[in-house]
């Protein structure tokens, strides 16, 4: 189904790996031209576009950036996903136990209509969309990645939350047959995120189903994972089964583990350092970069999204609140 959605891309260009390289070269020409509209659904694969058209107002309000690239290579052999492994390998390598379809979430707690909902459904929120974001790890990598799927708001707002919902919990599934890494306490399972009830609703916050215009691999998070690009990776949730609108902040995974080393919010912040290692910098994993020795560059407040996200915290003590 994911396929399926990413084909109901109309107005936007879907970046195909095959042609993104020149995509740069192109991009001053394209924006001078209209959006080429994908043509027909009759194919397997949205059809190659001539590199995807990046607008200044898409730039300017950080809904697609025009930097270099990660390989899709890249993007899919060197990942976090514990429940298949906590090496970076080990997720890409893991044998496909995952089933993606049928794919069901649940959604409780502090809205007018929860309910169980197919993941087809959950989908009819909202158009298809490509956003091309940098995802800054925590732990001093990062990574540019176009993504296909639709802004987590539409898909909140059916369900109505009510007043008293103050932050959506996020869940991953945690079966041992599916994901047999989960036999080992990494993690202490299920994998939980959290957000702000304001942060979720921002345009930024987006789900996931594909990337370079394909259904998401299984180590990406597949069927359906979350992307929030102004905090550190892994509140970026993967594989969700469960969104509950909550009073009270949630438990997250990591800070479950270490309530010291990692915050609720995350966000990113160049002038916070992780208790163990600085976050000035990150190892920006893109175009033909080596995984391990890509050059280092300045990491920025709120991972360049300061435009778009700062408000959010205006007179927030971010050093208390990391
Ligand atoms: N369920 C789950 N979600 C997860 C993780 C995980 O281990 N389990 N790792 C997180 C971390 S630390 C990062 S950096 C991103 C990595 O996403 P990617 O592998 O698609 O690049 O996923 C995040 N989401
Ligand atoms: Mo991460």
């Amino acid at each position: 189904m994911s396929i399926r959605h990413a084909l109901k891309l109309k107005d936007h260009q879907v970046t195909d790996e095959a042609i993104y390289r020149g995509r740069r070269d192109l991009l001053g020409l394209m924006v001078a031209m209209p959006a080429l509209a994908l043509s027909g659904c009759s194919q397997a694969q949205p059809p190659a576009a001539p590199g995807a058209v990046i607008t200044p107002e898409q730039a300017r309000s950080g809904l697609r950036t025009s930097e270099e690239l990660t390989k899709l290579e890249d993007v899919t052999s060197y990942n976090n996903f514990y429940e298949f492994g906590t090496g970076k390998t080990d997720p890409g390598q893991a044998p496909r136990t995952l089933r993606t379809s049928p794919w069901t979430v649940e959604v409780s707690g502090e809205c007018e209509k929860p309910g169980r909902v197919n993941l087809e459904d959950i989908l009819k929120a909202a158009p298809a969309e490509e956003r091309i974001y940098r995802l800054r790890c925590v732990e001093g990598w990062s990574m540019v990645i176009p993504w296909t799927g639709i802004p987590l708001a539409a898909v909140l707002r059916p369900f109505a939350p009510t007043s008293r919902a103050k932050y959506v919990a996020f869940t991953t599934l945690a079966d041992p047959q599916q994901m047999p890494q989960i036999r080992y306490r990494s993690i202490n399972w299920p994998y939980r995120e959290g957000l702000r009830m304001d942060e979720a609703m921002h345009p930024l916050a987006f789900l996931a189903t594909g990337l370079y215009g394909k259904p998401l691999p299984q180590q990406n998070g597949a069927p359906l994972r979350l992307v929030v690009p102004w905090k550190y990776g892994f509140k970026s949730i993967k594989s969700i089964v469960q969104i509950q609108f909550v009073e009270k902040m949630p438990e997250t995974a990591w800070h479950d583990l270490q309530p010291n080393e990692y915050g609720f919010f995350s966000n990113v912040n160049p002038q916070v350092d992780h208790p163990r290692w600085s976050q000035k910098t990150e190892r920006r994993i893109a175009g033909n970069a080596s995984k391990l020795f890509a050059e280092r560059i300045p990491t920025r407040m709120f991972n360049g999204y300061a435009d778009q996200v700062a408000s959010m915290y205006a007179g927030m003590d971010l050093r208390r609140w990391f």
